[in-house]
């Protein structure tokens, strides 16, 4: 577990399993705690869900974001509605790829990557923090490229 990986920032509704991923990807293991600021996570930018349910607050994840190298979105596999406005992530000056948390509670997962989609994001990740390997997967892909 010892890769290196880019800044990333969270961005998802409450409860959609941001802290818990962000704790796994970074230490192997879930332990989620309430997030009631922006917060670091090692190399992780973990955010509160109201950032994104209330558009006051759009501008602070922008400005967070600056700091990020790649923004993740995140729709859980149960949630009909998506949280993200159309082409949100044309408003992020980074690359923004989509991550459908929870597959394990099943839900429809073809209705979570066309969300992720209609908010404009390309590449997109299927996770359940019980499953070591999806986590890799989408650990491998914020790795840090080794410099030469
Ligand atoms: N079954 C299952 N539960 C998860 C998964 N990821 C997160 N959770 C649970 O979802 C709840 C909300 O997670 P949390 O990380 O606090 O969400 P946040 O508000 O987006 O930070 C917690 O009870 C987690 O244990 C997952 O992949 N599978
Ligand atoms: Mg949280």
């Amino acid at each position: 577990m010892e890769q290196s990986l880019k800044t990333v920032i969270m961005v998802g509704r409450t409860e959609v399993g941001k802290t818990t991923l962000a704790n796994t990807l970074m230490y192997g293991s879930p332990e989620a705690l309430k997030t009631q600021s922006i917060g670091r996570i090692g190399s992780i930018i973990d955010t509160p869900g109201e950032f994104v349910e209330n558009p006051i607050y759009y501008r602070a994840i922008l400005l967070s974001a600056y700091d990020a190298d790649m923004v993740l979105f995140l729709n859980e596999a149960n949630e009909s509605e998506s949280i993200f406005p159309p082409n949100f992530a044309a408003l992020f000056n980074r690359e923004v790829i989509g991550v459908v948390t929870k597959i394990d509670l099943g839900g429809d997962v073809a209705r979570a990557r066309k969300n992720l989609e209609a908010a404009g994001v390309k590449t997109i990740f299927e996770i359940s923090v019980h499953d070591a390997d999806s986590v890799q997967r989408l650990r491998d892909y914020i790795a840090r490229d080794i410099e030469a």
